[in-house]
C-alpha cells in the first residue's frame, strides 16, 4: 500500500504558502508514486497558480493531487500516514484528535519557512512533544547538507538547460505570452512588493548602455511602476518604452510557466519564498526582494543568505551585489549600485550557475521528507 500524505495549507497572504505547498504535493505524487491530498483553506490563491482548478469546488484531482477546501466546520477524516502542516499553520483540532487515536502511528511535520541563518541546521529535524503525546517534528527548508534542502523536481535543471540552450524555443515561449523579443536586449523579469527603490532603477535602465526589454507580471509592483511611468492605470499586455528601456506588463501565469519566463531572462528580481528559489534554479543573476518581518528581522535573513551566495565572488563582484540587494530592501536608490554591478556582469552570470549547480547536488525538499519518513518508520 502507498503511503499517504496530507498537506494543510492555510494562505496567510500572497502566493508564497500556496506555491510551496502546490509545488511539493505535486512533485510528491509524480516523483515518490504518494497518495496526497493538499487542504487549503484559500482556494482562489490556489486557482491563481493553477488556473485549471475551480475555486468552488470542495474536492478535485489535479495532477495528480487530491485538492480539498479546508472547511470551517471540519469533516470526519482518517489522518493520512504523513502530516504536514505548512509554515505552523494550526492543525483543525478534531484532525489533531484522529492523528492520536489512530491505530497506525502518525508522522506530524511542521514544514518551516526558509532561512539561510545558521541555527537553522541545529533545528532541522528536532521533535516537539505536544500535550497529547504526540511528537511534532521541524522540518527546515535550506540552502546547507544539514537543513532539508530546497524543492527541485527531478527534470528541472534538464529542461531548463534546454530552453536556454534553444533559442527558438525560448521566443516561441515567449510569443505564448505575447512578448515579442526586442533585438539586442537584455531581458529582465520584475516580481516584487510596492518598491520605493524601483524608481532609480527605471531611470538607470532607461539610460543605460544597453537596451533593456522589462517583463512584469502582474502584481503587487505595478503601483510603483505606475508612479514612475505616470499615466493610465497599467492593464496585462501593456507596452511602455522610456528611453532604452522597454516594458510590458504580463499576465499572472502558471507556475511552469513562470519558471521557465525565469530561465529565459539574463536578470530576475523576484520576492518571497519560492520564487526566490526558482530564480536560483534558472542560474542567472537575481535579486531578492524579501518579504517583509517586524522589527527588520528580514534584514539578518537577507544578510545570512548574502554570507553563503556570496562566496567565491570576487570583492568588488561582492560588494556590487551586497549594495544592490541592501538598497533594493531598504527603499534606498539602486542606480549605482546595478551600475556597479553591470561592471562583474560575466563574474555575477557564471556564479550563478555555479551556485545553482552547488545547490542541486544536495538532496531535494522533497526527496528529503521521504527519506525523513522511512527513517522514522
Ligand atoms: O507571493 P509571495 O510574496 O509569497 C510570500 C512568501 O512566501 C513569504 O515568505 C510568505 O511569508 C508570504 O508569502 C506569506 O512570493 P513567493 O514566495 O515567491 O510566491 C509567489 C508564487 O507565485 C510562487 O509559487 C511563484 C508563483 N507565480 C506564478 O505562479 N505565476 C506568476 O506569474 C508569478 C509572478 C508567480
Amino acid at each position: 500500500m502507498r503511503a499517504t500524505w496530507d498537506i494543510f495549507c492555510s494562505v496567510v497572504d500572497n502566493y508564497g504558502d500556496i506555491g510551496v505547498t502546490w509545488r511539493l504535493a505535486r512533485q510528491l505524487v509524480a516523483e515518490h508514486g504518494l497518495a496526497v491530498r493538499l487542504w487549503v483553506d484559500d482556494l482562489g490563491a490556489f486557482v491563481r497558480v493553477c488556473p485549471q482548478a475551480d475555486a468552488q469546488l470542495l474536492s478535485q484531482v489535479q495532477q495528480g493531487v487530491e485538492v480539498r477546501a479546508w472547511p470551517l466546520d471540519w469533516p470526519t477524516v482518517e489522518p493520512a500516514d504523513v502530516v504536514i502542516e505548512a509554515f505552523a499553520c494550526a492543525l483543525p483540532a478534531a484532525y489533531i484528535a484522529a492523528m492520536a487515536g489512530r491505530e497506525q502511528k502518525v508522522l506530524w511535520l511542521n514544514l518551516e519557512y526558509l532561512s539561510a541563518e545558521d541555527w537553522v541546521e541545529g533545528c532541522h529535524g528536532l521533535p516537539s512533544l505536544q500535550s497529547n503525546g504526540l511528537s511534532k517534528f521541524f522540518f527546515f527548508p535550506g540552502f546547507t547538507a544539514g537543513s532539508g534542502g530546497l524543492l527541485r523536481e527531478r527534470e528541472l535543471l534538464d529542461l531548463r538547460h534546454a530552453l536556454q540552450a534553444d533559442e527558438v524555443a525560448r521566443h516561441r515561449f515567449l510569443r505564448s505570452l505575447g512578448v515579442a523579443p526586442v533585438a539586442g536586449a537584455r531581458l529582465i523579469s520584475l516580481f516584487a512588493y510596492e518598491n520605493e527603490s524601483l524608481a532609480s532603477w527605471l531611470s538607470a535602465l532607461a539610460i543605460g548602455p544597453q537596451v533593456t526589454q522589462l517583463l512584469v507580471p502582474e502584481g503587487r509592483v505595478l503601483s510603483s511602476l505606475q508612479a514612475w511611468l505616470g499615466g493610465a492605470a497599467l492593464q496585462v499586455g501593456d507596452r511602455r518604452q522610456r528611453g532604452q528601456l522597454h516594458i510590458q506588463v504580463l499576465p499572472f501565469m502558471q507556475q511552469d510557466q513562470y519558471d521557465r519566463l525565469l530561465w529565459c531572462c539574463d536578470f530576475n528580481a523576484v520576492r518571497g519564498e519560492d520564487s526566490f528559489i526558482r530564480a536560483q534554479w534558472a542560474g542567472r543573476p537575481l535579486l531578492w526582494h524579501i518579504y517583509q518581518q517586524a522589527d527588520n528581522a528580514h534584514l539578518e535573513k537577507l544578510d545570512a543568505f548574502l554570507a553563503l551566495y556570496k562566496e567565491g565572488l570576487s570583492a568588488e563582484a561582492q560588494s556590487a551585489l551586497t549594495a544592490l540587494w541592501h538598497a533594493w530592501n531598504t527603499g534606498q536608490a539602486v542606480d549605482e549600485s546595478w551600475n556597479l554591478l553591470l561592471q562583474s556582469w560575466p563574474e555575477q552570470s557564471e556564479h550563478a550557475e555555479q551556485w545553482c549547480l552547488q545547490r542541486a547536488s544536495q538532496a531535494d525538499l522533497a526527496a528529503a521528507l521521504v527519506q525523513f519518513y522511512l527513517n522514522w518508520l
